[in-house]
């Protein structure tokens, strides 16, 4: 576990259902249908509740899919996190498709949601960089940039985990951002 950002931002590994915050960050299609990897794994850890409101979601207020960089709050269901943000981050096309401001969209409307319902922490996993092929390192530097400066403007939510499915993602996320810095 790693604090950056003066404690605002920690970065830990592990299995990001497990997480005990008020919102985990789905990485969803536009759909919010369900899907694989982080998606997936929500969906099976939280139950049919949360499904069930993202049916709603699209049906009254994006009846054709939550558009990419939007973000939208369901029940957490069986989890032990408080609710679930729904987000879609941008397939990478190679990266002259608006794939960096897309994916910074996604974490700040992320934020956003999570500041309007006052939710204190809330953990991201790292988006777009599985099934939708996003570079994890220029990922990694769109996502910390991003969360760095929300937190410099905004004291809500005053934690923000970053959880990486293995030590060698965290790791890669630390030198990336190390590179960044210097
Ligand atoms: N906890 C933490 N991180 C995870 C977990 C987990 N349980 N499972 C995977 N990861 P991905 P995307 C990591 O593919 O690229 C779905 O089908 C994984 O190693 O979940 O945004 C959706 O329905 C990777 O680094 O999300 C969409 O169709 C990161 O989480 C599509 O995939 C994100 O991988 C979204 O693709």
């Amino acid at each position: 576990m790693t604090e950056l950002l003066n404690g605002r931002l920690i970065i830990t590994t592990g299995d990001i259902t497990q997480m005990e915050v008020d919102a985990v960050v789905n990485a969803a299609n536009s759909s919010l249908m369900g899907g694989g990897g982080v998606d997936g794994a929500i969906h099976r850890a939280g139950g049919p509740a949360i499904l069930k409101e993202c049916k709603e979601i699209r049906k009254n207020d994006w009846p054709d899919g939550l558009p990419t960089g939007q973000a939208a709050v369901t029940t957490a269901g069986e989890l032990p996190a408080q609710k679930v943000i729904h987000t879609v981050g941008p397939v990478w096309h190679g990266g002259d498709s608006q794939e960096d401001e897309l994916l910074e969209a996604a974490y700040r409307n992320s934020l956003d949601k999570a500041a309007f319902e006052a939710m204190q922490t809330i953990a991201f996993p790292a988006i777009s960089t599985g099934v939708y092929g996003f570079p994890k390192d220029r990922a990694a530097k769109i996502a910390y940039r991003a969360v760095g400066e929300y937190a410099r403007r905004n004291t809500v939510p005053r934690t923000i985990y970053f959880v990486f499915f293995s030590q060698d993602d965290a790791d890669a996320f630390l030198s990336a951002v190390d590179a960044d810095a210097g």
